[in-house]
């Protein structure tokens, strides 16, 4: 039972909406007349979910009106437009952010405190929106909140998964994955548009046609038809009037049945055929950086980009007619990572096919309209398809790619005449061993610009995944770092560090500008300001100790330093470094029980992809050996593990503002930026870090005095890998390190169980140690003793976290966004009166 429904135990039916000159008592009446005539519900029987859903009705109200002005400023203006492409998007729950973004909060909790509703079980009753995996998705959601805040006229496209990324639970320490059916009961951020909905073809063949004039005029013919059906979510800026829209396509069938096949008794059958088509939108695939080629996936990448294109340019044509000659000075459209780049080619289709265009003039409104963003250098992340498999599903798509390929090719043999191992590397279509198509390629080439997400990240890009491409087209590569948004990732999952900002620097505007943060730096050394900030972080702590009590059931101390990793399970990223260091630290304190260390809590979260079962392994050593470790008495509760279950945005909000050391380890060269370090930072988490992505950055602009710095750069890796890394090298020269890897290697940690950990002590040494663990972690184990000693000097430590706060205001996803806008998509705001 809510408070509210003891409080007001008389069941009261709301009258309806009057207006008032009180915002609380009129938000009280919105929230009170949801309940009763959009929910059906009295205030004496609502649990905290039909509390929640009728303050998103009325938080909702106050952005439909504010979406409709936004949305004909810029029809009236027939202003440019940037279209975000991303078959992710990582939101998490909408309620705060959308009153905040509303100007509505705190009148908000006033009115329901007033209502007797019990905030915490209303909010907890939303579920995230986890359209996504990690951090490519979550940047999507960020940008899309820096666009609407910047007055950036914008929509995101994506697909409405009815499933997003799985639930986690441990069994056993072992991860199993549940379904997230997120949707299952509605969500009210959604409005769906049937009239907006469209029509597009797969599968079937190209039949040779030629014209009159003897053109060659293909016809895809024999095509399954699909129907995409738009549902919007409001994207409220911060501090404006703008409010976006992000565009999530449903699939459905095109008839509801198949008459035919339901006239001669086939009923199941054709309703079969509609599920199957419906199976489109149905769910996310959980795999982080590795494609692994699946025909669905296929077709849900194919499925909204045509969804896309056709809306856009429906959306152009109502104002402009026929109006090609200005659609690339109207529309931009970035490419989140490959997954659309077929985009590339399907409007290409449109151009050539349906509009007659000649390729020239296709193709110059292409290059014009798109660009790219690459998120990554791992070989495993980069698209190919078979082309096999193109040829059965886009046919057509398949020609179109192969006479790119061809006209791309001779601009590359003009450039290297006589040079064929050019011609291969640089070619759309990989050769030998069955054909792929090199999705990043096309997007080169189909792009007027390419960028990386950090600068690190952009030159390796230059240098080693794409070197040919740069020199073919000067000028096209280009960085734009990452960034998170400040309102999500500060102000809303942080109240009270919030408030003592607004206080200190006597403004409230910081949000919308974070490098007003600097003026903190001042304020740095002032042992009064040092006391309030580290008494912000502890009571954020104590709440954090709370959750792991809740979800783990294991206790744990606020004094300890909570030492957190949060992010997709990889072996790139190194978990299995910080558990050698944890271990290499439980066998210290065995061998001297009085050791003097500061009390360390390891806090991590991580979701593995369900085929990737190094991960998975990883998972289960950190959660069994972190049991054992959390259980010995003999080290006194100065080591405590705790792997808290479905890791997500929501869970993401609590960590952070709670963490004083921020472990950001991969090896260098192969993360490409990193977000989670940039929250952490702005959060006042000290890094521990390897020079890789962003982290990079972040020192520039911290300060070294001010992160904690290990482990090879990206020339040595290099330069060890060059010469043969040979990790029994290093297992043989450090003694310690030999005894934590036989000790994971051995039965110790789950008697009765045998090799239990044996795939990941087989990664680490017979399987080549790829990621360069056991050569890092000397030097991570030095940085964890630098940790140790700057904690213990309260205010040198107090001083370093206001540092990370006060210097971190480039990482802000407005800085990101307005440097997309102003170089790639040549943007200008539009404000809405
Ligand atoms: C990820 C990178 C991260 C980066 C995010 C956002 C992919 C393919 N890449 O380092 O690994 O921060 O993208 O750019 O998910």
């Amino acid at each position: 039972k809510t408070k509210a429904a003891s409080a007001q135990a008389k069941t009261v039916a709301a009258p309806r909406r009057r207006a008032s000159d009180d915002p609380v008592e009129s938000i009280k009446a919105s929230i009170l007349d949801h309940l009763t005539h959009t929910f059906a519900r009295d205030t004496a029987g609502a649990t905290p979910r039909d509390w929640f859903l009728a303050t998103a009705m009325s938080a909702r109200d106050h952005l439909t009106s504010r979406l409709i002005k936004t949305q004909s400023a810029h029809n009236d203006q027939n202003v440019r437009r940037l279209y975000y492409l991303s078959l992710e998007y990582l939101m998490g729950r909408l309620l705060i952010s959308s009153l905040q973004n509303a100007g509505v909060y705190d009148h908000t909790r006033q009115a329901l405190e007033e209502l007797g509703v019990d905030w915490e079980a209303l909010r907890a009753s939303e579920d995230d929106m986890g359209l996504g995996n990690g951090g490519l998705g979550r940047l999507a959601a960020c940008f899309i909140d820096s666009l609407a805040t910047l007055d950036l006229p914008a929509i995101g496209y994506g697909i409405n998964y009815e499933f997003g990324l799985f639930r986690q639970a441990f069994e056993n320490g072992h991860q199993v994955e549940n379904p997230d059916s997120w949707m299952i009961y509605g969500t009210p951020w959604e409005l769906m548009h049937p009239e907006y909905q469209q029509e597009v073809q797969i599968y079937g063949e190209v039949e040779n046609v030629f014209d009159d004039s003897g053109n060659y005029r293909p016809q895809w013919v024999n095509t399954h038809k699909l129907v995409g059906v738009p549902n919007d979510i409001p994207v409220p800026g911060y501090g404006t009037e703008t409010v976006n829209i992000l565009r999530l396509w449903t699939s459905h069938a095109t008839e509801p049945l198949d008459l035919n096949a339901f006239n001669e008794g086939g009923y199941v059958e054709a309703v079969r055929n509609k599920a199957t088509s419906e199976t489109i939108s149905k769910v996310l695939y959980p795999n982080d950086k590795t494609e692994n080629g699946k025909e669905l996936r296929l077709v849900q990448q194919y499925f909204f980009v045509a969804c896309s294109l056709k809306d856009i340019i429906r959306r152009h044509m109502r104002v402009e007619g026929n109006g090609w000659h200005n659609f690339a000075d109207k529309v931009a459209v970035q490419l989140n990572d490959t997954h659309p780049a077929i985009a590339v080619a399907e409007l290409l289709r449109i151009l050539i096919d349906e509009e007659s265009l000649d390729w020239d003039e296709a193709w110059a409104i292409i290059t014009k309209t798109f660009a790219y963003t690459n998120h990554t250098l791992l070989p495993e992340a980069l698209e190919k398809w078979g082309v096999p498999l193109y040829a059965r599903v886009l046919p057509r798509h398949l020609q179109l790619i192969y006479e790119i390929n061809r006209r791309h090719l001779e601009t590359v043999a003009a450039k290297w005449p006589g040079d064929n191992e050019m011609l291969s590397t640089c070619s759309i279509v990989e050769e030998g061993g069955g054909k792929q198509l090199r999705m990043a390629h096309l997007a080169v080439v189909g792009s007027h610009a390419v960028n990386g997400v950090a600068a690190l990240h952009t030159e390796l890009l230059k240098k080693d995944l794409f070197p040919y491409f740069d020199t073919l087209f000067p000028g096209k590569f280009r960085n734009k770092t990452n960034g998170i948004t400040p309102r999500r990732w500060l102000l809303d999952c942080n109240p009270a560090l919030s408030a003592l900002i607004t206080k200190t620097l006597g403004r409230p505007d910081w949000p919308r500008n974070l490098d007003l943060l600097q003026a903190l730096g001042k304020e740095a050394d002032q042992p009064a300001f040092q006391q309030e900030f580290m008494a912000i972080k502890r009571v954020n702590k104590v709440a954090l100790a709370e959750t792991i009590q809740e979800l783990c059931g294991i206790e744990v101390s606020p004094d300890a330093l909570f030492d957190v990793q949060i992010k997709r399970l990889h072996e790139y990223k190194r978990q299995h470094l910080n558990l050698l260091h944890i271990v290499a630290l439980y066998r210290r304190l065995l061998q001297n029980p009085d050791l003097d260390m500061v009390p360390r809590v390891f806090v991590f979260a991580a979701k593995a992809a369900p085929g990737y079962d190094l991960a998975k392994n990883i998972i289960r050593a950190i959660n069994v050996i972190g049991a054992r470790i959390n259980h010995d008495e003999r080290i006194q509760g100065k080591l405590k593990v705790a792997f808290l279950p479905n890791y997500r945005v929501t869970l993401a909000e609590k960590i952070i503002p709670a963490a004083d050391l921020s472990e950001q380890i991969s090896t260098a060269g192969k993360e490409a930026s990193g977000t989670g370090n940039m929250k952490l930072a702005l959060n006042g988490a000290l890094t521990i870090g390897t020079l890789d992505g962003a982290n990079v950055e972040i020192g520039e602009e911290v300060g070294d005095d001010n992160i904690f710095i290990f482990g090879m750069t990206v020339e040595e890796v290099e330069a060890v890998r060059n010469a043969g890394y040979r990790p029994y090298d290093f297992y043989y020269a450090d003694e310690e390190l030999r005894a934590v890897i036989d000790w994971i290697g051995s039965d110790y940690f789950t008697p009765g169980e045998r090799h239990a950990f044996a795939p990941l002590h087989h990664s680490l040494l017979d399987g080549g140690d790829p990621y360069m663990v056991l050569a890092d972690f000397r030097s991570y184990s030095d940085a964890h003793l630098a940790v140790d000693a700057a904690y213990r000097d309260s205010p040198r430590w107090a001083k370093m976290a206001i540092m990370n706060t006060a210097r971190v205001g480039k990482f802000s996803s407005d800085r990101t966004i307005r440097e997309y806008a102003e170089d790639i998509w040549n943007l200008p705001p539009v404000p809405v009166k």
